[in-house]
């Protein structure tokens, strides 16, 4: 761990007024959940058809068992608890300083640490709805069904994940570009930033810049500060070097 740079973020962060966070699966890797990008991540192990294609919405559509039964295998992670990141995320928001936490994370990760304004730009696996009537459906009714889960109406139940194909919902992208226009610290951890539109939030952004990421990105050289360490544990040091209060 490069202690300089974390002494750095920890400056950074204690002069920023308003700081806002923009995530990925990089996140939540230290809870034990792989990303799609990296060696060990799922765009690297085998399976039928590309996760692109399975996380489709004509996937799901014509090939809604083989979606579920990729869906429960690989996304999702009910026992996964947040991590040093999540937690130190939640922590600056509780100080006044980080105003918003963007994720394209689904896992609800950053809501169990405790932060309280996520925007969740590709929806989030702890809300199902029927497709025929709408009623809802918890993350625990999907465990427990098998197969394709049916509503008591009959209708299909499909998970509040943005799909690709679908569009993001458009509270969270006026959400998200709102407290990124107002933000003077962008802190962007944990994702390969090859998602779009997600990455395109991002791509002008005119403030303070900081880059958490293990593998390099296209934004890297606008960065002020980059960091290619784990997110987890940059964080944990960074908030030990920030002590207990804002100065
Ligand atoms: P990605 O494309 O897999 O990129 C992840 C990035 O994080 C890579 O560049 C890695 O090098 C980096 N990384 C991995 N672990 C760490 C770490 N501990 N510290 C720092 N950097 C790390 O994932 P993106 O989020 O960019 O892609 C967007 C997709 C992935 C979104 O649609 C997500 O919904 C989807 N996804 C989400 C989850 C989840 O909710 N936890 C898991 C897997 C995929």
């Amino acid at each position: 761990m490069d202690l300089s740079k974390v002494e750095r973020l920890a400056q950074m962060l204690k002069d920023a007024r308003r700081a806002v966070f923009f995530g990925g699966a990089g996140v939540s890797t230290e809870s034990g959940i792989p990303d799609f990008r990296s060696t060990g991540g799922l765009y690297n192990q085998e399976w039928r058809y590309p996760p692109e294609t399975i996380l489709s919405h004509t996937f799901f559509q014509n090939n809604t068992e083989e979606f579920y039964r990729f869906y429960r295998k690989k996304m999702l992670f009910p026992n996964a608890k947040p991590n040093a990141a999540h937690e130190a995320l939640a922590e600056l928001e509780r100080r006044g300083i980080l105003t918003a936490v963007i994720t394209q994370n689904i896992d609800g990760l950053h809501q169990a640490a405790g932060s309280q304004h996520v925007i969740e730009l590709h929806g989030t696996v702890h809300k199902n709805f029927c497709t025929r009537c709408r009623r809802f459906y918890s993350l625990e009714d999907i465990l427990h069904s098998d197969g394709v889960p049916r509503c008591s109406c009959g209708g299909i139940i499909k998970p509040a994940v943005v799909l690709y194909e679908e569009s993001l919902p458009t509270d969270a992208i006026e959400d998200a570009l709102d407290a990124i226009a107002a933000s003077d610290l962008l802190i962007i951890g944990g994702t390969s930033l090859a998602v779009y539109p997600a990455a395109g939030f991002v791509q002008n952004y005119r403030g303070r810049l900081v880059i958490i990421n293990r593998s390099p990105t296209h934004m890297d050289r606008q960065a002020d500060l980059l960091i290619d360490q784990p997110i987890g544990e940059t964080l944990r040091e960074t908030m030990k070097l920030m002590g207990g209060s804002r100065d």
